[in-house]
């Protein structure tokens, strides 16, 4: 069986997270989501989310391409995540392309390209430019 992971916030799901988790899923049988939590958002990643680790848990978890989700909750994880799970691939976007090749060490290393004209920061900033608008 060959597993892949990858990591994210994965905040306002949307179709460029949905391809990303498509073509991972599609390097392997196995796909693992390592899911930014609440904490390290915040404190870390300096990202406000809409939803909360859960309810990002719980959407994930519906995607037909993911098989499991586990708590990201810090930047030195990965290196373990991949010796205790038996990972094959470490996939992710190449907004973060050479950011893990430390990881070649240990497993393949892909950056796909991302979905262009999509982002959770767009929506949001749409949103609010477009509120009061009634379609
Ligand atoms: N993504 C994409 N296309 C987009 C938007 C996002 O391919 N239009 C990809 C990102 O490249 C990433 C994944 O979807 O691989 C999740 O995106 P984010 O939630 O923004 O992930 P990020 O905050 O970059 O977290 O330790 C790594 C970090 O946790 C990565």
């Amino acid at each position: 069986m060959k597993r892949v992971i990858t990591y994210g916030t994965f905040d306002l799901l949307h179709y460029g997270h949905i391809n990303l988790l498509r073509r991972a899923k599609s390097l392997g049988d196995y796909l693992i989501v390592a899911l930014s939590t609440d904490r390290f958002n915040t404190e870390e990643k300096h990202k406000i989310c809409y939803f909360t680790y859960e309810q990002r848990k719980q959407l994930l978890e519906a995607i037909r391409y993911v098989d499991l989700v586990i708590p990201e909750d810090n930047w030195e994880q990965k290196i373990t995540d991949v010796q205790e799970y038996k990972v094959n691939t470490f996939v992710i976007g190449d907004d973060w392309e050479g950011k893990f090749d430390f990881l070649k060490e240990y497993c393949n290393v892909v950056y796909l390209p991302r979905t262009p004209e999509i982002s959770t920061t767009q929506i949001k900033e749409e949103l609010k430019e477009n509120h009061g608008d009634k379609h």
